[in-house]
């Protein structure tokens, strides 16, 4: 974080680029087109809940993850792109020291709180949690000395959201650039990324940070490979002539309302420490397989054959992993599980544990692939994304019966389907050569959303539509 710097609100993007490399940019609002109306409806909103106008907006995008799932908090690379679908946030600063919330849509109440004073409810699955999190994350991370200014804030999003598009980080990571410009700190986007992907956990999902890495790196026209730890973003561009089609399952799935995510998160942190603790390491120490491999000096197969030689495919009681661990139950709350997991009784680790290592493999294989520029790129991409569609299926168990169907439907005219995001309802991203585009999108409309009844009146591009790599999150000065 280069917290001495000012933050170059008023320097060319040349001199921005030497003063702190790598900033989120800042640049005129969008004087037409889509974005534009959206922009006027916000400035709308905010103006008639606030009598004035915003000083600036931050943009932050949703992404769609073309192949790498729930590997991420594993420590495993993923391959996302930014959507040109995003959360706009128009904001003033105010002199009360509250933060003031509202929201274009109806279905998201007005929130107000001392910005100062800031308590994020995580039994509640509220909108603003949110927002809360990427004031904490400034707050907390950001080097800000002294108390926060307050802000009158208006929120426009159209990501789908519990949609596996990653609208919850886009509103995180839309709401700490807009904390972090008013308060003049030049944050690097990989510092932002970073911040966002800890503060998103304080609504208590365990996520590993992938969604707010694209949020920021992405640029537009390439989809990005994302490493962690140390972070790293390499640009791949994508082999010609695919166009990537995202369908929508119409099944939402709110992860932070529930713990199916969070219980997958724990599965693997239970397998890696049963691993680590039989080669004879200090089983506290380690809580992702990533880590486990990195020590152990194993490829991925060899990991997969590891994992096979340890578990067996069937649920582990808790007490039986307490036995594997030489461990007692409150220990193992305390060391291994989340808050909203401690009551779950059994866990699959076979299964959680082979699908992480094989998905991180075909990461690594779609990006060589990509690279190759081989006759047979297409073809051979498609295959690993549906082998990633099955390994979620049937060894993560975190697919939909809606996103099997729209899978299924796929396979005549696409190369590849699989769900993205995190599962259990929300998106599926398929593969399809550009010709093919438009009949793929028909098949879809007349075999799947011709049958939907919350599809009516609503216009299909909202729920089904191809997406170009897009640019990261900016500031749109007013
Ligand atoms: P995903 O990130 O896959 O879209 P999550 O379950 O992680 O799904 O997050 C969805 C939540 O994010 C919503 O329930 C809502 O609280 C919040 N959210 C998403 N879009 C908006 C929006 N436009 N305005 C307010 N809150 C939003
Ligand atoms: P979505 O479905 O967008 O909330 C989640 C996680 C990612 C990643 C994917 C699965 C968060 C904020 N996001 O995404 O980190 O694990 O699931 O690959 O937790
Ligand atoms: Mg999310």
């Amino acid at each position: 974080i280069c917290n001495s710097l000012p933050w170059p609100t008023d320097v060319s993007g040349l001199l921005k680029t030497k003063m702190c490399d790598n900033l989120p940019p800042i640049q005129a609002r969008p004087a037409e087109g889509f974005q534009s109306s959206r922009l006027n409806s916000l400035v709308e909103k905010f103006a008639s809940e606030y009598s004035s106008n915003p000083q600036f907006c931050a943009r932050a995008p949703g992404r769609v993850n073309l192949i790498g799932e729930h590997v991420d908090y594993c420590g495993y690379a993923v391959f996302p792109m930014a959507i040109d679908l995003d959360i706009l946030i128009a904001v003033e600063t105010n002199i009360t020291g509250k933060l003031n919330l509202v929201n274009v849509e109806d279905k998201y109440p007005s929130f107000s709180c001392d910005i100062n004073n800031v308590e994020i409810d995580k039994s509640c699955p509220n909108w603003f949690n949110y927002v809360l999190c990427g004031v904490q994350g400034i707050k907390e991370e950001g080097g800000i000395q002294g108390l926060l200014t307050g802000l009158n804030i208006a929120v426009s999003g159209n990501i789908p959201p519990s949609s596996g598009l990653s609208s919850s980080s886009a509103l995180v990571c839309a709401s700490a650039l807009a904390v972090a410009h008013v308060h003049n700190l030049s944050i690097s986007k990989d510092d932002f990324a970073e911040i966002c992907a800890r503060c998103e956990r304080h609504v208590g999902t365990q996520g590993g940070g992938m969604d707010q890495a694209i949020s920021f790196l992405a640029t537009s026209g390439s989809a990005r490979l994302i490493e962690f730890n140390p972070l790293k973003s390499t640009p791949v561009t994508l082999p010609h002539g695919a166009a990537f089609v995202v369908a929508n399952s119409l099944a939402p799935m709110n992860k932070a309302a529930t713990s199916h995510y969070n219980c997958r998160v724990m599965e693997c942190r239970i397998a890696c420490q049963i691993m680590a603790k039989k080669v004879g390491l200090a089983w506290k120490e380690y809580q992702r397989l990533g880590e486990l491999q990195k020590v152990l000096g194993k490829s991925l197969p060899e990991m997969m054959t590891f994992v096979s030689r340890t578990f067996e495919s069937r649920p582990y009681t808790k007490a039986e992993i307490c036995e594997l661990l030489s461990t007692t139950e409150e220990e193992l709350d305390k060391c291994t599980l989340s808050e909203n997991t401690r009551h779950i009784q059994e866990f699959k680790l076979h299964d959680r544990a082979q699908h992480v290592f094989s998905e991180a493999h075909r990461v690594w294989e779609f990006k060589r692939i990509c690279d190759s520029k081989s006759e047979s790129a297409l073809q051979d991409l498609g295959k690993l994304m549906q082998e990633s569609h099955n390994s979620t299926k049937l060894l993560y168990e975190c697919s939909h019966p809606k996103l099997d169907t729209l899978v299924d439907l796929s396979k005549s005219l696409s190369l590849g389907a699989r769900l993205t995001g995190a599962g259990w309802g929300g998106c599926m991203v398929a593969m399809v050569k550009e010709e093919d585009a438009e009949e793929y999108k028909q098949h879809l409309i007349k075999e799947f959303y011709s049958k939907e009844p919350s599809v009516n009146g609503k216009e299909i591009n909202s729920v089904l539509f191809s997406s170009l790599p897009s640019p990261g999150a900016c500031i749109y000065r007013f």
